[in-house]
């Protein structure tokens, strides 16, 4: 079975300025429009990540409901309730595509490690870029050369957040 669902792989993340995605094991900021958007489009997708994104979540949201939530472990005696294990990225991209809906993608939802890896094979970009300076300890991964901007939301300029925050959400494909 080919690794790439009908409806291909996708990376979704939300990125402060200089590309930090996370600090500490969390995201540092409070942007609740940012999780409608990430629960709207990855909901009815198997979503891929990595065990330190798994215990990221708040126990209430694990496993991320309408989803089939693949972490990625090597530690075979962790309990990881509601969710499937996969033992590398190939694997877990390989179940994520025979759970997938005819045409329905494969979300891979982080964090650095696993963006970092399966940018190779993605086909499409979800990016929520984020008018905020903070420190961090994770970044996304470098773009590479081959995506282009499909979309930007809003087309011009930002969107301002219940919060106050700015932030626009940018799809590239490849
Ligand atoms: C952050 C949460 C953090 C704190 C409280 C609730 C984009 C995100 C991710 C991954 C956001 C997080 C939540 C509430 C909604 C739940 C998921 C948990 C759901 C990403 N753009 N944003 N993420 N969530 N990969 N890309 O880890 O989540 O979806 O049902």
């Amino acid at each position: 079975m080919s690794a790439q669902g009908a409806g291909g792989i996708g990376l979704i993340w939300a990125q402060a300025r200089g590309g930090v995605i996370g600090a500490g094991g969390t995201m540092p900021w409070h942007l609740p429009e940012d999780l409608k958007h990430f629960s709207r489009t990855t909901t009815g997708s198997p979503v891929v990540m990595g065990r330190r994104t798994w215990d990221s979540f708040p126990a209430r949201y694990r496993p991320l409901p309408g989803r089939t939530n693949i972490v990625i472990t090597r530690d075979d005696a962790l309990e990881l309730p509601g969710a499937v294990r996969a033992r590398s990225l190939p694997e877990a991209l390989e179940l994520a595509a025979s759970e997938a809906a005819p045409g329905a993608p494969t979300w891979v939802i982080g964090g650095g490690t696993i963006y970092a890896d399966a940018i190779e094979v993605a086909e499409r970009l979800v990016v929520t870029e984020i008018d905020l300076d903070v420190d961090g300890d994770t970044t996304a991964p470098e773009i590479p050369e081959d995506f282009a901007l499909r979309s930007a939301e809003p087309a011009e300029g930002w969107h301002v957040s219940a919060s106050g925050l700015r932030y626009r959400i940018l799809t590239y494909t490849r």
